[in-house]
């Protein structure tokens, strides 16, 4: 029997739409929960109960809850390894882990509802914050694409020629930065990933206006 797998989500969420991804990729069906960050329904209780960390993405499979999107998709690698989002040599994994970790940990934390809701109130400064970060951390992930192309992996998907783990990072990032008016017309690979990527329909399946919660 196929596993229940329950992902507590939002629409426009960058975290969700990872795991989305991921879970597309490998062609899993997850059931959706939607969680109201504009209403801070991660901040509740009954969340709480779900996920302590008072964020989403949280998947549960069968009854045990799991948070962290990057915890979550490299789970979902291991217990579903084809299509592989990792590539099978332990430096090339080094390399894709760390284009993970350019969005992950560098640029996500600091356009984070929460922190930016604190840094700043809704306006100019609130979004000249959100620009600097994007571009620093993205200006950094094309930095490294030109690095690993000279290495021999080209794409046109952000590590060879599959989509892949850097990629179900990638593609939300890019979207962030959109809805943020980031430049990205010096970033060519970055544009070739996402231009690879746009019409899977996977991708297409997991973009936040095809989410039941998506408020248009
Ligand atoms: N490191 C966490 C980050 C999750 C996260 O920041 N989620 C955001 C949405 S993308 C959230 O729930 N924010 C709610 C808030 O800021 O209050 C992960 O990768 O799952």
């Amino acid at each position: 029997m196929p596993n229940k797998i329950v992902l507590h989500s939002y629409w426009r969420s960058s975290s969700s739409y990872r795991v989305r991804l991921a879970l597309g990729a490998k062609g899993l069906h997850a059931e959706l929960v939607s969680v109201n960050l504009l209403t801070n329904a991660q901040q509740t209780p009954e969340y709480a109960a779900i996920s302590p960390t008072a964020y989403v993405p949280a998947l549960t499979i069968d009854g045990e809850t799991f948070v962290e999107s990057m915890a979550i998709m490299e789970l979902l690698e291991e217990l579903h390894p084809e299509p592989a989002l990792l590539p099978s040599d332990p430096r090339s994994r080094a390399h894709v882990r760390a284009l993970c970790e350019i969005i992950n940990a560098g640029i996500q934390p600091l356009q984070n509802l929460n922190v930016i809701r604190k840094v700043s109130s809704e306006g100019p400064a609130q979004k000249a914050w959100m620009q600097h970060f994007i571009a620093k951390g993205l200006h950094a992930f094309e930095a490294r694409l030109a690095a690993i192309e000279a290495r021999g992996a080209r794409g046109p998907f952000a590590f060879g020629a599959t989509f892949g783990l850097a990629d179900c990072l990638l593609v939300p990032q890019v979207y962030a930065a959109r809805r943020n008016d980031v430049d990205l017309h010096a970033m060519p690979r970055i544009l070739r990933a996402i231009e690879a990527s746009k019409n899977l329909p996977f991708v297409l399946a997991a973009h936040p206006d095809a989410q039941p919660d998506a408020v248009h």
